[in-house]
């Protein structure tokens, strides 16, 4: 898919043709950039410049990298969004947080908050996952449908995306962290509460609209449903408490992308909290 767009560059416009959706495929060109345009395109520009002139290349695959685990609820909500994006040949990278992997030095280099997901795109380094997905459907994305350009459309996916990151999430690892980690044996009435809040606002957001920024899905359905899944095998979502949750969790457990993508990592996560709470019965 390409656009027209133009560049200013000294007082000229030059129309140029960009390439969108490239797939981490770049290009090393054979003639030389002209020295005064080199700091003035940015990387794709610069590359579809030199297409534009007509300048000899040789392709180079440049691969995505994902640092990840399975079973963590951001990485499982990266997973989705690059299933439902369709974007091929992602690297896998395994950071095996039991081991401590995210603590050594080249990881923290990397994420100097060491936590699990990081995306490496070319010279783009993030390392959160809202972050990451709002990048994929910007620069991979066919359309704007999951995270759309219109500002008024786009704050209320933003707003959900930071209910997910702030509120949503911090339950989530606040249940499963202390148990799986930390030798916890159940869960803490605080956290059973926090839970709870955060369902009840969760419904009151779907009481509004069927998805929770508005008539489509978006990333704020995908990032939030995987945190949500992880904290029903804390405290099951009642349909008769919360219709609403209820009724979106089971419409976003039929896409295919959920099935795929959030399910085995989530099962993984529930057989850790099973074995843990059964190793904490067995000792009571
Ligand atoms: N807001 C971050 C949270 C990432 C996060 O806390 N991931 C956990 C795994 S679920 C992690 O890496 N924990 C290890 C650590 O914090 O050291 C995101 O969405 O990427």
């Amino acid at each position: 898919m390409t656009f027209r767009t133009v560049i200013s560059l000294a007082n000229k416009v030059l129309p140029v043709r960009v390439l969108r959706r490239n797939f981490g495929k770049a290009c090393v060109y054979s003639i030389p950039q002209p020295a005064e345009l080199s700091d003035q395109f940015d990387v794709v520009n610069k590359k579809s410049f030199v297409d534009q002139i007509g300048g000899s290349k040789t392709e180079v695959k440049m691969v995505l990298k994902l640092y990840k685990m399975d079973f963590s609820p951001p990485v499982r909500a990266v997973f989705m969004v690059i299933e439902a994006l369709e974007i091929p040949d992602v690297e896998m990278i395994d950071i095996n947080l039991f081991q401590a992997e995210h603590y050594k030095e080249e990881y923290i280099k990397i994420n100097p908050q060491h936590t699990i997901p990081v995306l490496i795109d070319d010279d783009v380094v993030i390392c959160e996952s809202h972050a990451i997905s709002t990048y994929l459907v910007d620069k991979y994305g066919k359309d704007d449908s999951l995270y759309p350009k219109d500002l008024k459309k786009r704050a209320m996916v933003d707003q959900r995306l930071f209910f997910d990151s702030g509120i949503l999430f911090p339950c989530a690892r606040g249940a499963g962290e202390p148990l799986i980690f930390r030798g916890a044996k159940g869960f803490s009435p605080e956290i059973i509460s926090k839970i709870t809040a955060g369902y009840v606002f969760a419904e009151r957001f779907l009481s509004r609209s069927p998805w929770l920024a508005g008539d489509q899905l978006t990333l704020a359905d995908i990032c939030c449903v995987s945190t949500i899944s992880s904290m029903d095998i804390v405290v099951p979502i009642e349909e008769a408490t919360y219709p609403n949750l209820y009724k979106w969790f089971k419409r976003c457990s039929e896409f295919d992308f959920y099935k795929k993508k959030n399910v085995p990592g989530l099962e993984i996560m529930r057989g850790y909290v099973k074995a843990k709470l059964a190793d904490g019965a067995k000792e009571q």
